[in-house]
């Protein structure tokens, strides 16, 4: 299988997140991707520009992105960026110059800070997610890998949240139905609700959003991924949700998985974008699912059993030490 992958995304390294109340270590760290890489066949991107990405994410917040660190510095600081101050939903828009104030605005967590290389990393994640798509399109392949880190179905239009900056699955999404190889749909399989992709495609009927994840009222990312969010206006009913308790295993999940691949098929898709984190395996370090390492040549063949011409687009997925294996058995159950 073909599988996209740049140098320049591991060029991000926060060091630190805030969570329950403490500093601990990043989890997204750049050797998940390197151990990954190392396994398969990776060539790395083109670049596509800019464009692709400002047709999901609104330009101000991509100024930002690129800028943050630098203001961050400029404004006396040490290390990397991360906000301490955050708007209730309700506030009205306003200009903010402090990059405390910005950082609060595009971004909705403590646990996604800007590193000096993070800009570089997101654009070049991104750039891998069109590449691997336009490799199907250029080579009549049915199924790609691309490596994305950072990951990013936790980005929205505009902000960024959940080690996540540009939303990779969402811009190779649109790119796809801009390419006329639609109808699209976006599955998305990490264990957290992909909140990034679900607002990005909330109102477009052009594209189908599905995402099976550890319910919103015991896991992170809390505010989205409840059962009853089915999308609004244009997109009323092109968003489906299947949240399942933590502990779930491999038959409870096989369940969501054939509901899910029900309501894309009669929907209409062709071509699907799959969000794939492997932080649904039991070995996971910061999730609560009980997949094991056999349930992922399950969980390639039931993606491949949909029939749909599929770009894997890598999200979460934190057991460092078992990452390259359960993704690669994944990916070898797919067909070719
Ligand atoms: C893409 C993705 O899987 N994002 C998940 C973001 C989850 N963030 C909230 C949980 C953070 C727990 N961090 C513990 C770090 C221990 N070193
Ligand atoms: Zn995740």
């Amino acid at each position: 299988m073909k599988a996209v992958f740049d140098d320049r995304q591991l060029a991000h390294a926060p060091v630190r997140e805030l969570h329950n109340g403490d500093w601990v270590a990043y989890a997204e760290v750049p050797g998940r991707a390197g151990d990954i890489a190392a396994l398969l066949d990776c060539r790395p991107p083109g670049d596509h520009g800019l464009a692709p990405i400002l047709a999901v994410h609104d330009a101000q917040y991509v100024s930002f992105l690129k800028c943050a660190f630098a203001e961050w510095h400029a404004a006396g600081r040490q290390g990397d960026a991360i906000g301490y101050t955050f708007p209730v939903v309700q506030r009205r828009d306003l200009a903010l110059d402090r990059i405390d104030a910005q950082l609060g605005r595009y971004s909705y967590d403590a646990g996604t800070p800007i590193a000096q290389g993070t800009w570089q990393a997101a654009y070049w994640s991104a750039q891998t997610a069109l590449s691997a798509l336009h490799d199907m399109t250029d080579s009549g392949e049915r199924t790609a890998f691309a490596l994305c880190r950072p990951p990013g179905h936790h980005a929205g239009p505009d902000y960024m949240g959940g080690y996540c900056y540009l939303n990779n699955a969402a811009i190779a999404a649109r790119q796809a139905s801009a390419l006329g190889l639609g109808p699209v749909a976006v599955l998305d399989v990490d264990y957290h609700h992909g909140n990034g992709t679900q607002d990005i495609f909330w109102q477009d009927d052009a594209i189908f959003f599905a995402s099976i994840h550890a319910d919103p009222r015991t896991d992170y990312p809390f505010y989205w991924g409840y059962a009853d969010e089915r999308g609004e206006g244009a997109g009323e009913g092109t968003t489906l949700n299947l949240p399942l308790p933590r502990g779930t295993g491999w038959g409870d999940y096989r369940e969501a998985l054939m509901r899910s691949s029900e309501a894309i098929a009669n929907w209409g898709a062709k071509f699907l974008v799959l969000s794939f984190g492997a932080d649904t395996y039991e070995g996971d370090p910061i999730s609560g699912f009980s997949l094991s390492q056999n349930d992922f040549p399950r969980l390639g063949e039931a993606i491949g059993a949909m029939g749909l011409s599929t770009l894997v687009v890598m999200e979460g997925g934190y057991a460092v030490d078992d990452l390259g294996r359960n993704v690669t058995a994944f990916l070898d159950a797919l067909p070719a």
